[in-house]
C-alpha cells in the first residue's frame, strides 16, 4: 500500500524521496518532519559530518493547505557539505574498507573508483527513511499507535531492564539522555565505552529495540510468506545500514526454552470478556499476524565500518597488501540508529494498517478502524458444531 523511493549520494546536492500510497486528509507539516532528523541527528558518539548538516526538510508535492491530498509526497534535503565537494579534486578510492559496500559495490557495479558505491551506501541515506517514517508516524498517530525505542546495549555493555518497567516510561526515559538508553544506571558506562573507542580510533555498534503499542490484532497474515507482519518488520530493520541482525520479541532467548516457557498463555482479562495474555515473549505476533500485544522488534548493530583505525585490505590499484584509513566517522551511532528503526517500524505497520483499513482517505479509515474485530469474546462467535471441509464441493 505505501510505497517509497529515496535518492542521492552522501556529498552530492542533495537527498530525495517519494512516498506514495498515504490517504487523503493527514494534517502534516515539515515541523512533523524536521522535528524527527533533529533526533536522527543526535546522538553520543556521532562524528564530525553531523556538525555540519542541519537536516530539514522540503515538501514540494502532495499536500496542500497542510494536509495531504493522496498524492505522492516529494521531500528534500540539502546537502550542506556539497559546498565542500563540488569543486574539489576527489583522491582516488583505491583500498575497500572491509564491511562496507565498497568492494561488493565495486565487484557489483565495475566501479573504478570505491567512493562511487560509498557515495549512496552511506547511512547518510537514512535522513530521508526517518523523514518518511515521519509521515507514517503522524498517520498511526490518528489512530493511538506509537512507536519509539531505545538503546539495550552498546558495545559489551548491557542494560537490563526491569521488564516491569512500562514502555512509555522507557521511552521517556530513553529520549532524556544522550545514548537514549531507558536504564540511567548504565548511561556513564556507556559513556566511557564509546570514549574509550573513540581513544582507540575504532567504532562500536549495539542492540536497540524498538516497539509498537496500541497495534489492533490481525494485521499482516498467516496466509503467505510476505504478507507475514513479523518477516516485513525484521526485513525492514535488517535493511537499515549496518544492522546485521532483527529478533521479533526475545527470539533468540526463546530458542532456548521449552513451549511452556516460551508460550503466552490466553487470559480474560477486565470484565467485559476481554481477551488478554500473561506474558508477551512472542513480541507482539503469532503467524505472522498482530496479537494486540506491544509488537517489539531487537536490532543488532554491527559496528559501522567507517573506522578511523588502519585495517587489512588489498589496494586493487596495485594489487598490493594495503590497509585503509579514513578521515572521518561516527564512534557509535547506535543511539543515532533508534529514530531511523522507529521509521522503518512506523513504515511496515503503516502500511499493514492501510492493507487492513484501504487508504484512500482519513475519514474513510476511522469507521472501519473503530469496527475492527478486537480481541473480545464477543468479537468472535463460535459455531462449536461439527463440520466438514466441502473441497470440491
Ligand atoms: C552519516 C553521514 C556520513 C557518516 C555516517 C553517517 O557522513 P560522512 O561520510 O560525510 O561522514 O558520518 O555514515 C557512515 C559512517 C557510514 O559508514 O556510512 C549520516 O548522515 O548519518
Amino acid at each position: 500500500m505505501i510505497r517509497f523511493l529515496t535518492a542521492g549520494e552522501s556529498h552530492g546536492p542533495m537527498l530525495t524521496a517519494i512516498i506514495e500510497g498515504l490517504p487523503a486528509g493527514l494534517p502534516l507539516t515539515a515541523e512533523d518532519i524536521n522535528g524527527e532528523l533533529l533526533r536522527r541527528q543526535q546522538g553520543y558518539g556521532s562524528g564530525g559530518r553531523m556538525s555540519i548538516e542541519r537536516d530539514e526538510a522540503r515538501i514540494t508535492s502532495g499536500i496542500m493547505n497542510g494536509v495531504t491530498t493522496g498524492a505522492p509526497i516529494a521531500l528534500l534535503v540539502e546537502n550542506r557539505d556539497y559546498k565542500n565537494w563540488k569543486e574539489k579534486d576527489i583522491a582516488p578510492m583505491t583500498t575497500p574498507r572491509p564491511g562496507h559496500a565498497d568492494l561488493t559495490g565495486a565487484i557489483k557495479y565495475g566501479y573504478r573508483d570505491l567512493r562511487v558505491a560509498l557515495e549512496r551506501a552511506s547511512a547518510r541515506e537514512t535522513t530521508m527513511r526517518v523523514a518518511v517514517g515521519a509521515i507514517c508516524r503522524k498517520l498511526l498517530a490518528q489512530f493511538g499507535i506509537q512507536v519509539a525505542g531505545y538503546v539495550v546495549q552498546v558495545g559489551d555493555v548491557k542494560a537490563a531492564l526491569d521488564p516491569a518497567m512500562p514502555y512509555e516510561e522507557r521511552f521517556r526515559v530513553a529520549e532524556a539522555n544522550d545514548v537514549r538508553c531507558p536504564a540511567l544506571e548504565m548511561v556513564e558506562t556507556m559513556h566511557e565505552a564509546i570514549r574509550q573507542v573513540k581513544i582507540d580510533k575504532d567504532t562500536l555498534g549495539g542492540v536497540f529495540e524498538v516497539v509498537a503499542l496500541h497495534v489492533p490484532p490481525g494485521l499482516g497474515s498467516h496466509v503467505h510468506w510476505d504478507r507475514r507482519l513479523d518477516a516485513r518488520i525484521v526485513a525492514a530493520m535488517v535493511s537499515i545500514h549496518a544492522m546485521k541482525g532483527a529478533e521479533i520479541g526475545p527470539a533468540f532467548e526463546n530458542a532456548g526454552k521449552r513451549g511452556t516457557q516460551v508460550h503466552d498463555e490466553i487470559v480474560l482479562s477486565g470484565q467485559n470478556g476481554d481477551l488478554g495474555r500473561r506474558t508477551n515473549r512472542a513480541g507482539g505476533t503469532e503467524g505472522g499476524i498482530s496479537t494486540g500485544e506491544p509488537i517489539v522488534a531487537r536490532v543488532a548493530m554491527k559496528p559501522i565500518a567507517t573506522i578511523l583505525q588502519a585495517m587489512g585490505s588489498i589496494n586493487l590499484a596495485t594489487g598490493e597488501p594495503d590497509v585503509t584509513t579514513y578521515e572521518r566517522s561516527d564512534f557509535c551511532a547506535l543511539p543515532r540508529a533508534v529514530p531511523i528503526g522507529e521509521a522503518m517500524m512506523a513504515l511496515v505497520i503503516a502500511d499493514a494498517l492501510l492493507e487492513k483499513l484501504g487508504g484512500d482517505s482519513l475519514d474513510e479509515m476511522r469507521p472501519r478502524f473503530e469496527s475492527l474485530r478486537r480481541n473480545r469474546l464477543e468479537d468472535l462467535p463460535m459455531d462449536n458444531v461439527e463440520w466438514r471441509f466441502g473441497y470440491g464441493s
